[in-house]
């Protein structure tokens, strides 16, 4: 009779030494991950004749670390923002990026990195402000990093193929909020849309203009970050009706609280978070 029996192969012991493509392999992540683990101390590695190698021991404990990409509610963020804070409002930007590296290697998306770090801690940033905690200089100078933080993330939210139409953004006329807009059109390139940010401080015919030039537009999100635009974005939304029958408005940002509070700015609808102006903007495309 055929022996079946089958022994398995041994497994490697710990101080087995494999190359860094193979780590990566065992790890299910790309090349670049396991070398951005690597550079950020996570996965321990030495470089023998030249060639980086990875302890199978250091490879099981790395492995037992890390879970398949949670949701945002899978990762502790209050460490992360609160090391954020801290850096951005000294201006560290070296520490800010190396914060947002550590969490990306515990699973971060770009996205999560924009919605459940970069803005909350911002938010954070503001009231402290706000309430006398934070001086003026300290926020300027936190903003100035968050910006070019910002700038570092953008291609990650690159996607290829053919784009499901046009959305074009800009800040109301006045209103110098840049950020929340460039956040705005990280989320809504990474899902597919494409994405005309006319920045900060918009002119009304700016909006109409850029709305005219592209024929696949499914909507003009107007940014408002504090009360004194809401006066122009309301001027801009009425514009874009006057003028482009059946064009779809959104109003939203920092200092629009209610979808009540858009509508009377004279928006067709509300964008609460990044989130649900692109979920609307596919919805729209495929309608
Ligand atoms: C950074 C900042 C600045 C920077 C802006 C730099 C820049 N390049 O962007 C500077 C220093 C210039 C600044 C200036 C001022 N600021 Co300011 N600023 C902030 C701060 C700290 C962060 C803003 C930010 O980026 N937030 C992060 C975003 C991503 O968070 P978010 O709003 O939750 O964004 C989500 C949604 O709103 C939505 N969304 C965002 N944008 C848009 C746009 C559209 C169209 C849609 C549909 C949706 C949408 O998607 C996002 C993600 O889900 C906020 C604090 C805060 N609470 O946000 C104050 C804040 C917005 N500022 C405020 C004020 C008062 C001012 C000043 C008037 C202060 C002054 N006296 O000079 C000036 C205004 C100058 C002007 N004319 O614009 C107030 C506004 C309050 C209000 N209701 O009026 C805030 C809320 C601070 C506070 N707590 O009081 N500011």
């Amino acid at each position: 009779m055929q022996d079946t029996s089958y022994d398995p192969p041994p497994m490697p012991d710990d101080d087995t030494l494999l190359s860094l493509r193979a780590a990566a392999d065992q790890l299910g992540v790309h090349y670049m991950t396991a070398y951005r683990y690597l550079r950020l101390g996570t996965l321990p590695a030495k470089k023998v004749k030249g060639v980086w190698q990875v302890r199978m021991g250091d490879l099981r404990a790395v492995a037992g670390r890390e879970q398949p990409r949670p949701g945002p509610g899978g990762i502790r963020w209050g460490p992360y923002r609160s090391q954020l804070r801290d850096r951005l409002t000294s201006g560290d930007e070296p520490g800010a990026w190396s914060v947002i590296e550590r969490a990306r290697v515990s699973g971060a998306s770009p996205e999560d990195i924009h919605l459940q770090l970069i803005a909350p801690v911002l938010r954070v940033i503001g009231d402290a402000w706000n309430v006398g905690d934070l001086d003026i200089a300290a926020e300027h100078r936190a903003t100035g990093v968050a910006q070019r933080l910002i700038g570092r993330l953008g291609p990650s939210f690159a996607r290829r193929g053919r784009k499901r139409g046009t959305v074009v953004i800009g800040g109301a006329s006045g209103d110098h909020h840049s950020i929340p807009l460039a956040i705005l059109g990280d989320i809504l390139r990474g899902r597919g849309l494409f994405v005309v940010d006319l920045g900060a401080n918009t002119p009304p015919d700016s909006f109409l203009q850029s709305a005219r030039e592209h024929d696949d537009v499914i909507a003009v999100a107007i940014g408002v970050g504090c009360d004194q635009s809401i006066e122009p974005a309301r001027r801009a939304a009425g514009l874009l009706h006057e003028q482009i029958p059946g064009i779809h408005v959104f109003v939203g940002g920092p200092a629009v609280t209610s979808e009540r509070a858009a509508r009377a700015i004279g928006a067709d609808e509300y964008g609460a978070t990044a989130v649900d102006v692109a979920d609307r903007c596919n919805e729209l495309a495929g309608s």
